[in-house]
């Protein structure tokens, strides 16, 4: 039994469009009403993965959800023909394709049963998203049916927010041993919603039988959501034993790294000054929407937007960072400016899940020649382009399933057909 880090990414759906939903994402609302390029968004996508694999990664993939969703439209007594333009937006999302919002995963070794436990996110805070969960969960029950080794939970019940992955931390000597599971929440008030809600994140420690000496739980700081960080992995990401976060990311930064240092004293902690990178900057370039990746020769790599690349002031920090033969030894600039329109950079995009690549259905694992294939099938299928006035299009309507069915198609996953939300 070899544990190990796999990194399954959203692919981005072919209805991925910008439609402004997310209050309190800067991007988004900043975007609302642009062209999107649904093709290139998911060639983009497919590209990360890609480069992930020749750095020696394990890659795995999500699949997009059956929008427009006639069901969610249905309970709410409509459909796509009579909605108002902002219920068919929502309808139409793709965000799906954020899979660090798919669900929060505790990887065995910190679980009392010692199976990967992983808790399907309920979204509610978002309209869009919050009917996202049952095809991720037909999905998840898909990709971890092998219950010896994983344990997946449907949804902790509303009214308390759970945004998944994006608002957890997990930090180790190495993915296969015990780690220490730090769950982020925010505090309603500020002019943003606060999407993780402290009760959901115990539910989930709870139901997947975390150890409460090694878990914790630590507030987001105000400052960061009011300045657009509306998951805490807009501002933190942690690796193994490495913690790197922005100074205002937490609002008790100094409790929490005593708590890390006395439960896990090899860890390090790499704090960016706001001096020297800005909450705003960060947030703009969102270097910390990076995947931290440890890599198969030894050593860390921060897999970031190359919008971080393009701010001079947080491309010389990261340069600093690499100089200074810490931990994290290479920077890994990717594109994927249509996601990053819609304020998901390359950390969004994927789930962390620490298993045993043999143990998970291998239709979701992917190797070069299968991400051709998929580069291939969404060069001739995915829109080229989506203005917001295309969503009341049947034509578009149809085209987006037609794509969508032809990739379960290729993928041999023709259960998802029906069974997606
Ligand atoms: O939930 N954007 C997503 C971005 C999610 C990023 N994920 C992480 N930080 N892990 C969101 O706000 C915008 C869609 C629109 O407006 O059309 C959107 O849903």
């Amino acid at each position: 039994m070899s544990l190990i880090e796999i990194n399954f990414d959203g692919i981005v759906g072919p209805s991925h469009n910008f439609a402004g939903l997310s209050l309190g994402n800067l991007a988004a609302t900043a975007n609302a009403g642009k062209l999107a390029h649904p093709r290139q968004a998911a060639l983009q996508g497919l590209a990360k993965m890609r480069a992930n694999l020749e750095l020696g990664l394990v890659q795995g993939l999500f699949v997009p959800l059956d929008r427009p969703d006639e069901a969610w439209l249905a309970s709410l007594g409509t459909t796509m023909e009579s909605a108002d333009k902002a219920l068919r937006a929502n309808a139409f999302s793709a965000s799906a394709m954020w899979a660090a919002n798919a669900a929060t995963v505790s990887p065995s070794p910190d679980t009392a049963d010692g199976r990967c436990h992983l808790s399907t996110a309920n979204l509610v805070t978002m309209p869009h998203r919050s009917h996202e969960w049952p095809g991720t969960l037909a999905q998840l029950r898909l990709a971890f049916a092998d219950s010896r080794h994983f344990m997946v939970h449907a949804p902790v019940p509303p009214p308390f927010g759970d945004e998944g992955a994006a608002n957890h931390m997990r930090l180790c000597s190495s993915h296969n041993t015990l780690g220490i599971e730090v769950f982020v929440y925010g505090e309603s008030g500020g002019p943003f919603p606060a999407r993780q809600h402290r009760e959901a994140s115990a539910a989930v420690a709870r139901r997947h039988g975390l150890d409460p000496a090694r878990t914790l739980f630590a507030r987001q700081s105000p400052e960061a959501i009011a300045a657009g960080a509306f998951h805490n992995d807009v501002v933190a990401v942690a690796n193994e034993h490495v913690l790197f976060a922005h100074e205002q990311a937490f609002a008790d930064p100094t409790a929490l790294y005593a708590a890390l240092r006395e439960k896990l004293p090899e860890v390090e902690i790499i704090e960016v000054p706001a001096a020297a990178v800005s909450l705003a900057e960060a947030i703009s370039s969102y270097l910390f929407n990076a995947q931290l990746v440890t890599l198969p020769e030894g050593g860390m790599a921060l897999i970031l937007p190359s919008e971080a690349r393009a701010n001079p002031r947080v491309w010389s920090w990261l340069e600093g960072l690499v100089a200074s033969n810490g931990p994290i030894r290479r920077l890994v600039p990717v594109e994927v400016r249509e996601s990053m329109a819609n304020g998901g950079g390359p950390a969004c995009l994927r789930l962390r899940v620490v298993a045993d690549p043999a143990t998970v259905d291998p239709r979701f694992l992917v190797d070069e020649r299968r991400i051709a294939s998929i580069e291939s099938l969404v060069s001739a299928e995915w829109p080229e382009t989506i203005a917001p006035a295309d969503l009341a299009r049947p034509a578009l309507w149809r085209d987006v399933r037609k794509a969508r069915a032809k990739l379960l198609d290729l993928l041999d996953l023709s259960e998802l057909q029906v069974a997606s939300g």
